[in-house]
């Protein structure tokens, strides 16, 4: 239920307060403050006093505390983010990336303690999700949950009506001249072990993703609605492998309304992991579920992953290439670590000067509308440009 007062959802409720305090250990002692990873002595009295002064109080911490508690998590939030920067984010201890997160827990606390606005909180918590390592249960993806219904709703955009009836996707956009991706209506699932997982062969699946609660709700509204304050990692250029391309942490609406006109769960709800994920080894909880969202013109550059995919369009279309792993020599692959499993040819306009070979790479391609699942075998290379604005989900399996 909501109890804002402020357009940015406040927080100056008892209620929510106790809300709040019940996803922690009821014992100081149960807040363990146990690290993974070895960090620097000086670190563990900050997250110490920061535990006791949140335990000391009886009910919601008062403003002298709020404002105590919100020095602790600054000074935390500051030391472990120079450590979390200071070379290959893979050699990031993880005792630092907890470290990161508790100071982002204490900082939103303050912030929910201190009676403020929530829009800071929520994004307290999303950076340490994003940045820091989990803590407490994922104690921030708990509080987020929390929050989230507090925040008031933000407006369509202007003049925009929220769109309940979606626009009829445009017709297919013909692919000439290139061997078609074969499309199948809700094959059985032996069928489709038969026929595509077995043999490794690239399939479009039509039918399969229609209940699914995200063909009729998705929309940039939508987005807006449900998770415009929340902050996601944002890739900025229109490929990976260009020199001006970089990430940024914005908030979605920001990104909507810059850029348009990344651990939602809201809009995972509006999605269903396909049946045929069943036919791989791994536990469900394995699978990775990931969200492209993207004006038209976005590129993902050929490259290949290490696990099967499904690529599930919701919202636009995508033009797709796939070349077979049997390709890579003719794919000409980066030769740093990094961006080995990316192809160094821009496939819509080769240098064929620099990559003669490219030509004698056999692709397959189609148009993926809305509603329809391609099948990307493991390690199969795959270039991906959206026709408009555009909303994906992939699920990688093995
Ligand atoms: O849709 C895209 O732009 C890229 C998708 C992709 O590369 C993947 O799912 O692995």
């Amino acid at each position: 239920m909501a109890t804002t007062g402020s357009a940015e959802g406040a927080s100056d409720s008892p209620a929510l307060w106790a809300e709040v305090r019940a996803l922690l250990p009821r014992a100081e002692e149960g807040l363990t403050l146990a690290l993974s990873g070895e960090v620097e002595d000086c670190v563990l009295p900050l997250l110490r006093r920061a535990r006791s002064l949140l335990y000391g109080a009886a009910g919601r911490p008062g403003a002298a505390t709020a404002a105590a508690l919100e020095r602790l998590s600054d000074a935390l939030r500051d030391y472990s983010w120079e450590k979390l920067n200071a070379g290959p984010w893979r050699e990031v201890g993880k005792g630092w990336r907890q470290v990161y997160a508790y100071g982002c827990l204490f900082g939103a606390l303050a912030e929910v303690a201190a009676g403020r606005p929530l829009a800071r909180a929520v994004r307290l918590c999303d950076l340490g999700l994003l940045m820091g390592a989990s803590v407490l249960d994922n104690v921030l993806a708990r509080l987020v949950r929390a929050l989230q219904p507090h925040l008031p709703r933000a407006a369509p955009r202007d003049g925009a009506r929220a769109q309940s009836v979606r626009p009829e996707p445009p017709p297919p956009c013909a692919v000439q001249h290139e061997e078609l991706i074969p499309h199948l209506r809700c094959p059985s699932l032996e069928h489709f072990r038969d026929n595509y997982l077995v043999p490794q062969r690239p399939v479009v699946l039509e039918g399969v993703m229609d209940h699914w609660p995200c063909m009729k709700k998705w929309s940039v509204d939508y987005f807006c609605q449900v998770a415009g304050c929340r902050t996601v990692p944002v890739e900025l250029g229109a490929r990976y492998t260009d020199e001006e391309w970089s990430q940024q942490l914005m908030t979605v609406s920001d990104f909507i309304s810059q850029y348009i006109m990344d651990e939602i769960p809201e809009l995972k709800e509006d999605i269903s992991i396909p049946d045929y994920c069943c036919l791989g080894e791994g536990e469900e909880d394995d699978i990775t579920i990931n969200a492209w969202f993207g004006p038209g013109g976005t590129v993902s550059p050929l490259h290949q992953d290490p696990q099967q995919n499904f690529l599930a369009q919701v919202l636009g279309r995508k033009y797709i290439r796939l070349y077979s792993p049997q390709d890579s020599e003719n794919l000409y692959p980066h030769e740093s670590q990094i961006l080995h499993n990316t192809s160094q040819v821009d496939v819509e306009d080769p240098d064929l000067v620099k990559f003669p070979n490219f030509t004698k790479a056999a692709f397959q391609s189609c148009i993926l509308m809305p509603g329809q699942i391609l099948f990307i075998p493991v390690k199969y290379w795959h270039y991906v440009r959206s026709l408009e604005l555009s909303f994906s989900v992939s699920f990688w399996w093995s």
